[in-house]
């Protein structure tokens, strides 16, 4: 097998893989392991070395995650429902997929997980207030319900069996920023790989959440827990916002100008 050296851990799992960020990571996390596990329910490309394992499976599927993490060393959970469903299709994938993650975990003795959450954890809070990891949170969809739980399922598995996470709220990690929301949101994929190398790496983090924003000019989140972790971002917004302000500005009551979640905060009712 070839082997990177210097890689810190051997065997890691990446959930989500087949989707917008589990692509790229499938990239940039290369450096931290002598072999990464790449999942997901929709087909993944196909291994391109000894140094990748491909492997299909359903969150929801109990006995498929346990044989899933059955030999790696950390998780990276970013598998499932991303945006905003009716509370049924959130169940299976992120509600019970965060709990057969952590389960699987603990039977396998795996001792840290990156999760990866969400700003909607927080959306109703206004884009005029500023708030920290540890604000109350205010989740602004059944998808920003299921990141809180998955959160909640994250200090427990610490305080119960010791098995440490770092909860990253992303904010918008696209390749550039979409709207003017997104100024303040916006999160590079260098940054993220970044923090997700201080997330991997930092030792006793207990359960640690942090934002997952770029080194933007306007922003709402007190982002200093994530400092601790020695996390400092290299990109900024700034350099897309004559691109994002050609763009017509929101009407004063659009949730996108109002909301730090945005159009999350009127999507739904779901059925009758
Ligand atoms: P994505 O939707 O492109 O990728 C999610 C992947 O999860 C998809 O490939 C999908 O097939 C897979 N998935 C869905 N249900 C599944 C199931 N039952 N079993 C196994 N796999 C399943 O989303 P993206 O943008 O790549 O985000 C990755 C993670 O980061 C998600 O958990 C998302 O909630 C979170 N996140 C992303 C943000 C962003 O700006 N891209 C912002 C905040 C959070
Ligand atoms: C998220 O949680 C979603 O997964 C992503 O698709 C974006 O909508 C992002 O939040 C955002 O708030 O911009």
């Amino acid at each position: 097998m070839t082997t990177t050296p210097t890689a810190p851990f051997n065997r890691l799992l990446l959930t989500g893989a087949a989707g917008g960020l589990g692509k790229v990571l499938r990239e940039t996390l290369r450096p931290y392991a002598n072999v990464i596990r790449l999942s997901d329910i929709a087909d993944i490309a196909p291994a391109i070395d000894d140094r990748e394992e491909v492997v299909t499976c359903d969150l929801s599927d109990k006995q498929a995650v346990h044989q899933l993490v059955e030999g790696v060393d950390a998780i990276l959970h970013f598998g499932g429902v991303s945006v905003e469903r009716s509370f049924e299709e959130i169940l299976g994938a992120n509600i019970c997929g965060v709990f057969h993650i952590y389960e699987a975990a603990r039977k396998h003795g795996v001792k840290r997980v990156i999760f990866a959450s969400s700003n909607h954890v927080i959306g109703f809070y206004k884009q005029d207030q500023v708030i920290d990891a540890h604000s109350p949170r205010r989740p602004d969809s059944y998808y920003g319900l299921s990141k809180s739980y998955g959160e909640d399922m994250a200090t427990f598995y610490f305080d119960r069996y010791g098995i440490e996470t770092v909860s990253i709220r992303i904010g918008s990690s696209f390749p550039e920023p979409q709207n003017r929301r997104m100024m303040s949101t916006w999160l590079s994929f260098g940054d993220l790989t970044q923090l997700l190398e201080r997330a991997l790496l930092t030792p006793d983090v207990g359960h640690t959440v942090v934002y997952g924003m770029s080194d933007n000019k306007d922003i709402w989140w007190d982002n200093r827990f994530a400092s601790a972790l020695g996390y400092v971002p290299k990109d900024s917004s700034e350099v897309f916002r004559d691109k994002v302000e050609a763009q017509p500005m929101p009407a004063a009551d659009d949730p996108a100008r109002i909301y730090q979640g945005g159009a999350f905060c009127a999507a739904g009712p779901f059925g009758d």
